[in-house]
């Protein structure tokens, strides 16, 4: 059994910013990566919780990300755009967040394009806090060109994830944050750690046979979900988070990198819709509606997407504590010496 450190949240907090800060990134930064990673590690996502400070760590020494304020600006009554000017995406996303909300309260939708951005992180915090808003979430983003398109062997598509949020009249909102590979790169990292095989179907060797070896796979290229249909999200991706905001594809963001193994850097594409707008004054009518489908999807014992999540986030904070391998807290600490 995995030998594991049981932490509490404000120690888990101290951490995070300790090596962030210790690291050269500034207080702003660090607080807004923080929040996300501990996000992550509450809610029991440990492919992107405080396992993601040991790459922010590698990619800030690499000496390639910066700790510049993004830059905001109103680039069309439907779009915002925030230039995150080669710093990690999350300031941008903070400082950009309520000029979203506010375009798609007053038109009913609204886009905001996050761009020159590193970009660790899971989507779903960030349809959560657009849902927080009253708002319906769309978020998506490449990454780096891992995976191989459906029937291809080679990379050529990011594990670009794809998140969405329906804000709901009481409780938590429905929530699903995906990557459009059959499971997310992280995944296969956290078993390479844990010296564990990955599940057939994630991903080829290097000569593009079928490969259960995470760094076999690692080397390779990763498979996408649902074959031709993942396949197709995940282009869709490239194009909506890549060209259309001016930014770079998974393939662009892989080559930037030069093998240095960094965060990868590219943009970011969410949408926030108005349901108060759309539906023309019978909210509560069509509210309801919604309700209906979800009654109807745990009515057969099936589960909503984020009901694990959900239910990991009432376990933290009823004990206030996070636990992670013992070997990771040892790295992390590590990186503060
Ligand atoms: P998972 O396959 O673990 O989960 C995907 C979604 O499906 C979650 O919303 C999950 O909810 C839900 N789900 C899982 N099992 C069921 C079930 N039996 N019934 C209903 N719903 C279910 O996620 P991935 O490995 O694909 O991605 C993990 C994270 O990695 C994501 O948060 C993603 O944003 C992040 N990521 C980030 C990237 C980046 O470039 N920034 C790239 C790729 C991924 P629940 O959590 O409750 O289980
Ligand atoms: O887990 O696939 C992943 C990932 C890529 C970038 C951040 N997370």
């Amino acid at each position: 059994m995995t030998e594991t450190v049981s932490l509490t949240l404000d120690d888990a907090r101290a951490l995070s910013l300790r090596t962030l800060i210790g690291n050269g990134f500034s207080e702003a930064h660090a607080e807004a990566i923080t929040a996300t990673i501990l996000a992550g590690q509450r809610d029991e996502c440990h492919s992107h919780g405080l396992y993601r400070l040991l790459v922010c760590v590698a990619t800030r020494r690499a000496g390639k990300v910066s700790n510049a304020e993004p830059l905001i600006s109103d680039a069309a009554p439907g779009l915002v755009r925030a230039d995150a000017q080669g710093a990690y995406s999350l300031l941008a996303l903070a400082r950009g967040l309520p000029l979203l909300a506010h375009k798609a309260r007053t038109q009913g939708i609204a886009a905001l394009a996050i761009t020159h951005c590193y970009h660790f992180s899971a989507l779903w915090p960030e349809v959560e806090a657009i849902a927080a808003q009253g708002l319906v979430g769309l978020a998506m983003t490449p990454s780096h060109a891992w995976v191989a398109p459906h029937g291809g062997t080679k990379g050529v598509f990011g594990t670009n994830p794809l998140a969405f949020a329906w804000p709901r009249p009481e409780g938590e909102p429905f929530v699903f944050d995906f990557a459009t590979s059959a499971a997310a790169r992280g995944e296969i990292e956290l078993h390479r750690r844990a010296g564990k095989p990955i599940p057939e179907g994630w991903a080829l060797d290097s000569d593009g046979q079928p490969t259960t070896d995470a760094e076999a796979a690692m080397s390779g290229a990763m498979l996408t979900f649902g074959g031709h249909k993942g396949s197709a999200l995940s282009a869709m991706i490239e194009l909506m988070a890549g060209p259309l905001i001016g930014d770079f594809l998974s393939l662009e963001s892989y080559a930037y990198d030069a093998g240095q193994g960094a965060t990868p850097y590219h943009g970011e594409l969410l949408l926030a819709i108005d349901p108060e707008t759309f539906m023309g004054g019978a909210y509560a009518h069509h509210a309801g509606r919604a309700e209906a489908l979800f009654d109807a999807i745990v009515g057969q014992g099936a589960r909503l997407p984020s009901q694990r999540r959900y239910e990991a986030r009432a376990r933290t904070a009823a004990t206030g504590r996070v636990s992670i391998p013992a070997q990771l807290y040892a790295d992390i600490v590590a990186l503060t010496v």
